[in-house]
């Protein structure tokens, strides 16, 4: 060990998903595996209550909470979008970004780029880890191995590949988890809390911004156990709101069932028709049924993309 001050902090988005945490985390320890002790894991956002559960599971502490990242050098993980940047990004060093989402870097030149369109970033920080072989502890790995199996939704998402199943294998081999379907609906309720959020809460806990051309929208991702249990009607209403004060093209809410794999998508806005005609379905109380869909990225980005460009 040279020096046991940080002066790099690792840190995921804005909002954070367990990935974003554990990826952070797990960063830190392939660090410190290969003895660079000068990395530090930290959160620019409140976490949420699946986030909360896994790390108090697994006898870890959350990463230091920092909002601005001003005057830091940093790396960013789990994400590449100056909007879901931590504040103060603009006089950031960023020297190195690892993410599984599209690459958006236009501003930035870091030194390292790890991006694989794969399920987790979780993933990409552990086959790291598997690489030299850096030693982790159980926790580490039930933490990383947890994160792989939220984000790829145990592995039924359509953005799971092959690495993301072998990464979380090998991490299994350490947590020895009989079940990794049955550990995957445990996490899944941990995070199905939106019974206990309002209308606008539940809006904004996991949004994403999207511009397109100079078209704007908005799509929020609702993961429960039973999208027939939320309150859709207030749901709409506040949507309908928002939309009143600031329309975009089109505000949309994936109400995503992760046991029957489908999604109740709440639509307002007035680019509704171009919706209608691009999936040939009509909009029918400012709500669409979509059977076998629950990615974001992968099945409802790709519809508004064909739209506009
Ligand atoms: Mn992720």
């Amino acid at each position: 060990m040279t020096d046991s001050k940080p002066n790099i902090y690792i840190v995921g988005h804005t909002k954070p998903d367990l990935d974003a945490i554990a990826s952070a985390v797990g960063f830190q320890k392939y660090k410190e595996g290969i003895g660079e002790y000068n990395y530090q894991a930290i959160r620019c956002d409140r976490v949420n209550a699946q986030t909360e559960w896994v790390f108090k599971q697994y006898n870890t502490h959350l990463p230091e909470y920092i909002p601005n990242i001003s005057g830091m050098n940093v790396v960013l993980v789990d994400h590449s979008f100056s909007e879901s940047r931590a504040k103060g990004w603009e006089n950031a060093n960023i020297l190195e970004v690892i993410d599984h989402h599209d690459v958006k870097l236009e501003d930035i030149i870091p030194q390292s780029i790890t991006i694989r369109p794969c399920g987790s970033t979780a993933t990409l920080v552990a086959q790291k880890i598997f690489n030299p072989n850096v030693l982790i502890s159980k926790n580490i790995s039930m933490i990383l191995l947890s994160a792989i199996l939220d984000d790829t939704l145990g592995f039924k998402s359509p953005t799971t590949i092959k690495l993301d199943i072998e990464i979380a294998n090998r991490l299994n081999e350490i947590c020895k988890i009989q079940d990794l379907w049955e550990y995957s609906l445990l996490l899944f309720q941990k995070k199905d809390i939106w019974n206990t959020l309002s209308p606008s809460e539940i809006i904004e806990e996991d949004i994403r911004n999207i511009e397109i051309n100079g078209n704007w929208f908005s799509i929020s991702q609702v993961e429960t156990l039973n999208n027939r249990e939320l309150k859709k009607e207030e749901i709409l209403k506040e949507l309908i709101h928002l939309n009143e004060i600031n329309p975009l093209n089109l505000r949309l809410v994936m109400l995503t069932d992760l046991l029957k794999g489908n999604c109740i998508l709440l639509v307002v806005g007035k680019d509704i028709p171009l919706l209608e005609k691009e999936l040939n379905s009509k909009v029918i109380d400012n709500t669409l049924f979509l059977p076998n869909v629950v990615s974001r990225k992968k099945q409802i980005l790709p519809i508004l993309q064909k739209i506009y460009t």
